[in-house]
């Protein structure tokens, strides 16, 4: 009976172990499925919105304003409540493209050298820019707006679309996706738990020099079309998925937020051939 007894005991030690390692396991199977939903949404938001932005135009001539590309991003106090680039400060930086807490050197210029042959535009070269290091690296999030033209899936027609997180169908934190053609609006989501969107924009009529650089806004219809590119050449993009297991709502308010966070550069095409844009040389 005694041995009976220690032999129950043990299977029962054995189990509860199992059950202790199962959810564990559970947990940490939830955890990976909750960042690769995240990442999933991150890279469908950034993919969409290159195929996009890369067909933004100029004109129709007899559209009103001709020249249509507004971009606009507003910083929020708030960003994951984490230390990413382990510092000792916590989302000291904005999504700027600037080095906002000074801690940028001359090592940390990433891309000097792209490759053997490939440099990186040389006004850009020792200043602090995007991806080099110390750049934009533990942000706040933003709350970015873009609204362009672009040719409608209709040939011949042109759609104003405009991309922003909002509130789509009672759920926060929406990338929503607006697309106006012929008078007739469609809306639909691009990616859900979006907690931060962020555009910048390179500015190519700025004269070669450290002036040429990531502009946080965008307005065309201020830009001389005569004499210079009213569409910015390329748009910086960033977005930061929510990518915890519990419900958003019910984590407090300082907890800090598991995130994942992709970055992306967009070419829009009108504009790199556009007969006012003066390219660099490369050495
Ligand atoms: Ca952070
Ligand atoms: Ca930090
Ligand atoms: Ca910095
Ligand atoms: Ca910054």
């Amino acid at each position: 009976m005694v041995e009976l007894l220690v032999a129950l005991l043990f299977v029962a030690a054995v189990l509860g172990g199992a059950i202790v390692a199962f959810v564990a396991l559970q947990r940490h199977s939830q955890q990976t499925q909750a960042r690769l939903t995240a990442l999933g949404e991150a890279r469908h938001a950034l993919l969409t919105l290159s195929r996009d932005l890369a067909q933004a135009q100029l004109g129709p001539a007899w559209m009103s304003p001709p020249n249509f590309f507004y971009g606009a991003n507003s910083y929020l106090s708030d960003g994951n409540r984490k230390d990413d680039d382990g510092d000792g400060s916590v989302d000291e930086e904005q999504f700027d493209g600037l080095d906002n807490d000074s801690d940028w050197q001359t090592a940390d210029d990433r891309h000097v050298l792209l490759s053997g042959a490939l440099y990186e535009r040389p006004t850009s070269r020792g200043f602090p820019d995007f991806s080099d290091a110390h750049v934009d690296e533990d942000t706040k999030f933003t709350s970015a707006s873009i609204l362009f033209r672009m040719p409608a899936e209709t040939t011949g027609t042109v759609s104003e679309v405009r991309y922003y997180v909002g509130t789509f169908d009672g759920q926060p934190n929406v990338l929503i996706r607006e697309r106006i053609t012929s008078g007739v609006t469609e809306a639909g989501p691009i990616a859900f738990n979006v907690l931060s969107f962020s555009a910048l924009f390179w500015d190519g009529n700025q004269p070669p020099g450290p002036t040429r650089k990531w502009e946080t806004s965008w307005d065309a219809t201020t830009i001389n079309a005569a004499t210079q590119v009213p569409l910015p050449i390329s748009v910086a993009l960033e977005v930061s998925v929510y990518a915890g297991t519990k419900k958003l709502e019910n984590i407090p308010p300082t907890d800090p937020l598991e995130t994942i966070r992709l970055t992306t550069i967009v070419n829009i095409e009108a504009a790199l051939n556009h007969p006012n844009y003066v390219r660099n040389s490369l050495p």
